[in-house]
């Protein structure tokens, strides 16, 4: 038990007292395989959400290529993706007061599979997130819009939740992905306002709190003006 909450599916609770596998003539082949076969569920169903990853990160490699060439530049600088490891599963849910099961990960948590997108300029982010949404296996569930509104800390970011199909040899999944869309500079500010988050050690005073809105506050500035140094130099080569 973690958090005195039971780990029911994940390990279950006869591990260690119905099945007698602990008893002195202790067999370790016989644990070992029955441990595999208590942990195969947790490992497909990671192994589902690594492919719906791999699809919608595709789906937005897809997008940049095309996009690239009408615009004669690449709207995406970089795709990250990330898988939420077991031990942030576990501690998200017993969290938020749900038990460790298949079921609860799949229904409850939105980002066991996370894709990042890192776009040039803001307007990027808008064309490519609609046009991602058009395609017709992609579901949208839910968006935020952390740009148009921007966190009290001064986060932004636009985070799609969606559901896509992925296809297995006898049947057709559906699985969530996290899509957060971000320019450069909003990334830059994100990982480092994260790396000070989680200094767990020192506490981040309200000047500092101030300082890295500020800092949020300028780089969304600077965003803008590229932004319009881009149109400008678009529209002069379209008139030449
Ligand atoms: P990690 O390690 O990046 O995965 P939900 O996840 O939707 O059930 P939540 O937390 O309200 O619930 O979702 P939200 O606000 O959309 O944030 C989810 C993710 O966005 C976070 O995941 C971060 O990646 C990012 N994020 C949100 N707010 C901030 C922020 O203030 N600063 C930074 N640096 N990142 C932020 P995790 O699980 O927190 O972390």
């Amino acid at each position: 038990t973690k958090k005195g909450i039971h780990m029911d599916t994940y390990f279950d609770a006869n591990i260690l007292t119905g099945t007698g596998l602990l008893a002195p003539d202790v067999n370790h082949k016989k644990i070992r395989a029955f441990l595999q076969e208590q942990i195969k569920p947790v490992r497909e169903l990671m192994a589902y959400y690594q492919c719906a990853m791999m699809e919608v990160e595709t789906k937005f490699k897809v997008l940049s290529q095309e996009l690239s060439l009408e615009y004669d530049r690449n709207p995406i600088e970089t795709i990250k993706t990330r898988l939420k490891s077991m031990d942030s599963i576990t501690d998200k849910l017993l969290d938020r007061g749900f038990s460790l099961t298949l079921e609860n990960i799949e229904q409850q948590l939105n980002d066991v599979a996370g894709v990042r997108v890192i776009c040039g300029l803001p307007s990027d982010i808008y064309e490519l997130a609609d046009a991602f949404l058009r395609q017709d296996d992609v579901r949208l569930i839910m968006k935020k819009d952390y740009i148009a509104t921007p966190k009290e800390n001064g986060y932004r970011s636009l985070h799609l939740i969606v559901e896509i199909p992925i296809f297995l040899h006898d049947e057709k999944k559906m699985m969530k992905v996290e899509v957060q869309l971000r320019t450069i500079s909003m990334d830059w500010w994100a990982s480092l306002e994260h790396k000070i988050r989680y200094k767990k050690d020192i506490v981040v005073e309200e000047s500092v709190a101030n300082e890295l809105r500020t800092c949020a506050e300028t780089a969304a500035a600077l965003d803008m003006r590229m932004e319009q140094l881009q149109k400008y130099i678009s529209a002069k080569a379209m008139a030449e």
